[in-house]
């Protein structure tokens, strides 16, 4: 608990433009839960490098992507905005969990699969010990709750693992998180192939948008999207381009997938997928305005990422001090 509420902590990474299912999937859910809890929210860019980057677009990312946290509603007076690299914190507890963590376990990672498989000339201790650094993030601040898309649930049983084993041996130390999975738009998956996620590193432009596409790019990769021969809206496993434009409407909209259903009983896939692109620029456009102010106020960005990265700090130290004295480091002479 920090000042009377429960801690809530998540991140992403500064990999690439992120897209509407970052939005849906977990930006959009931090918005409507940062009242309630006391937050953090990470640039992860520890975790960034875990996939070989080029250092000015690294860096040039992690400040649009903090931007855009700030952008999409999450005020940095009450949410704590910063960069994971300013807190050593991350890194230092990250150790000290990895000699806790099983290689059975990391092995079992989809995640470390599935980047394995995409940079097979790249696969690094670092993407194989990445869930020890996310779990490391969460636990540092006592976090209670953790708002991701359903992809990143292994990670968070994982952290909940190492925390309880943790606990097991010496004494009430973390709390253990639970997961916040929103009920629509947790996994948004690509236009162009309902099969795959969304994913802000796929090459294929046109199976995702960005959050700071145009509004004729938007209306067009809708119209372009992949769905079926079926000729009916129906929320339904069998027609998965159709559920997912169904997902991103309802997630946009608040409205349920049967509301929506009766909504476009009896129209066309055109209408339909014209209706989606909509609501998205609905959705987005106020963000875009957003960014292009903040990004005209280079100090208060600037203010922003020195204020949060003293708050995060302060807060990981205490989680860390006590770490360290448990599993037996000598105290430190002041
Ligand atoms: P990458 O393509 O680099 O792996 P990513 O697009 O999967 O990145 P992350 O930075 O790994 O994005 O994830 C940030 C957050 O967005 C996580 O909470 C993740 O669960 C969520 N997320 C990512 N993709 C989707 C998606 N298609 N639908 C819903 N949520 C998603
Ligand atoms: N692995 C996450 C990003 C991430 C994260 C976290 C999310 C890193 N640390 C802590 C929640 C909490 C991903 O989305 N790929």
């Amino acid at each position: 608990m920090i000042n009377d509420k429960k801690v809530l902590f998540s991140g992403m990474q500064a990999t690439g433009n992120l897209t509407l299912g970052n939005y849906l999937g977990a930006l959009k859910n931090w918005l409507t839960l940062s009242n309630e809890y006391e937050c953090f929210y990470s640039v992860v860019d520890l975790h960034s490098i875990t996939v070989r980057q080029d250092p000015a677009v690294l860096r040039k990312r992690a400040r649009a992507l903090l931007t855009l946290y700030i952008a999409a509603g999450l005020d940095p007076e009450k949410n704590c905005i910063y960069y994971q690299s300013h807190v050593s914190g991350h890194a230092e507890l990250s150790w000290i969990l990895s000699c806790f963590t099983y290689m059975g376990e990391l092995n079992r990672m989809t995640q470390f699969k599935d980047k394995a498989a995409k940079h097979a000339d790249n696969i690094n201790a670092g993407l194989f010990t990445y869930p020890v650094l996310m779990a490391s993030d969460i636990l540092l601040f006592q976090s209670d709750v953790v708002p991701v898309g359903i992809d990143q649930m292994q990670h968070l049983e994982l952290t909940r693992n190492l925390a309880q084993r943790f606990n097991a041996i010496y004494g009430d130390v973390f709390t253990v998180p639970e997961a916040y999975i929103g009920k629509t738009g947790a996994k948004i998956m690509s236009l162009q192939d309902p099969a795959k996620k969304m994913s802000k590193s796929d090459e294929n432009v046109n199976g995702s948008i960005y959050l700071m596409d145009d509004p004729d790019t938007i209306m067009r990769k809708c119209k372009r999207a992949v769905t079926d021969s079926m000729a009916q809206i129906r929320y339904s496993d069998e027609q998965p381009g159709v559920k997912n434009l169904l997902n991103i409407y309802c997630t946009c909209t608040g409205k349920t997938p049967e509301e929506a259903e009766r909504e476009f009983d009896g129209k066309g896939y055109g209408d339909f997928k014209m209706a989606v692109g909509e609501e998205v620029i609905a959705v987005l456009k106020p963000i875009q305005d957003r960014v292009k102010e903040l990004e005209k106020d280079k100090a208060y960005i600037d203010g922003v990422i020195k204020n949060n990265a003293e708050k995060a700090n302060y807060y990981a130290s205490k989680t860390l001090r006590k770490v360290q004295r448990k599993v037996g480091f000598p105290d430190r002479i002041r």
